[in-house]
């Protein structure tokens, strides 16, 4: 082989990254809905209120020959008041450490508060020698002549390693941001099969699923006192799936508003999820659901084992 080939081929050979971008963040400032959107399916529940995830999630993009971006998304920073609250914030810790690269979330259509700054130390203590993208995510809300004093305030908690304004509903430098998230990639081969989206099973989305339209149709405390666990899933036929799945509520008040007068709450509850489940597993779905009082499970350790938060 000639000098002037063997350099051409190696122009050709950009190494293929792969590795994990853990998404941190307070309640509520996307971090879901971006993985969503970068993986190209719902493989983390949305909502408008703020804790919507509980655990830790991985969204796996594949890009053929080029790069595996895994999506570690975590639940919300905060202060957490019991000991559910507790379990989710260090999950979200945990995945400071182990991250290739780190992006931090946050709503620029507000100045940062007091959670920020907690992140940002955490960050500064948990996160030395990570690379860290700054995201200023639903940029879409802030009009132009007040982004650079959004930016500089964001910018006075960290020294991140690149930052850049966002909106993971609207699109904008989402493609920018993937570009220079894989940059920082080590190189490394896939560690996923490429057909491979999430670490969750389908029974476990299929909760996550049941939660999700509990926090659309429920207010104030009920839905931070739900919880979903589905007991049967079963294919009946190869058209046909059987799903039982239990709702857990702390009161008996909680329980009387989720079935609803006459049942219409739950019934309402039941056919948005069944819809979307049967869109996951590509068959029709018999779904059942029941309601039942656990006194106070978000404070009880051995309810949070049960329930997996441990
Ligand atoms: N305008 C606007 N809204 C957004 C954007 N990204 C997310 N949202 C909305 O913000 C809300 C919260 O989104 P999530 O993805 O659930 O937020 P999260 O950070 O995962 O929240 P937790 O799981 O509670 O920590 C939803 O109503 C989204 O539709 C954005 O770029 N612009
Ligand atoms: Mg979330």
């Amino acid at each position: 082989m000639n000098q002037e080939n063997d350099l051409e081929s190696k122009a050709d050979t950009v190494p293929y990254r792969s590795g994990f971008v853990s998404v941190i963040g307070k309640p509520n400032v996307g971090k879901s809905t971006l993985m969503n959107t970068y993986v190209g399916q719902k493989v983390a529940i949305v909502s408008p209120k703020p804790q919507t995830t509980r655990r830790r999630i991985l969204g796996i993009l594949t890009l053929v020959d080029r790069a595996q971006i895994v999506f570690v998304d975590t639940p919300g920073i905060h202060l957490p008041h019991h000991k559910l609250g507790e379990a989710m914030v260090s999950t979200a810790i945990q995945a400071i450490p182990d991250a290739d690269v780190l992006l931090w979330l946050v709503d620029a259509s507000r100045m940062p508060g007091g959670e920020d700054r907690q992140i940002a130390r955490l960050i500064a203590r948990n996160g030395q020698g990570i690379p860290l993208i700054l995201g200023l995510n639903k940029s879409d809300l802030v009009p132009q002549d007040e982004r650079p004093a959004r930016a500089e305030a964001y910018l006075e908690l960290v020294k991140p390693t690149e930052w850049a304004y966002l909106s993971a509903t609207e699109g904008e430098n989402r493609d920018r941001l993937l570009d220079v998230m894989i940059s920082y990639l080590p190189v490394n081969p896939p560690f996923y099969p490429e057909d491979q989206v999430t670490d969750q099973t389908e029974r476990a989305i299929a909760a996550e699923l049941i939660r999700e339209q509990v926090l659309l149709h429920t207010h104030q405390e009920v839905p931070y006192s739900v919880d979903v666990t589905v007991d049967e899933f079963k294919a009946r036929s190869a058209t046909l799936t059987y799903i039982h799945a239990t709702v857990i509520v702390e009161r008996s008040s909680q329980k009387g508003i989720l079935l609803g007068q006459g049942g219409r709450m739950v019934k309402a509850i039941s056919q948005g999820a069944r819809q979307q489940i049967e869109d996951l597993v590509g068959t029709q779905v018999y779904l059942e659901l029941w309601v039942k009082v656990r006194p106070k499970w978000r404070r009880d350790e051995n309810e949070l084992r049960r329930l997996g938060y441990r």
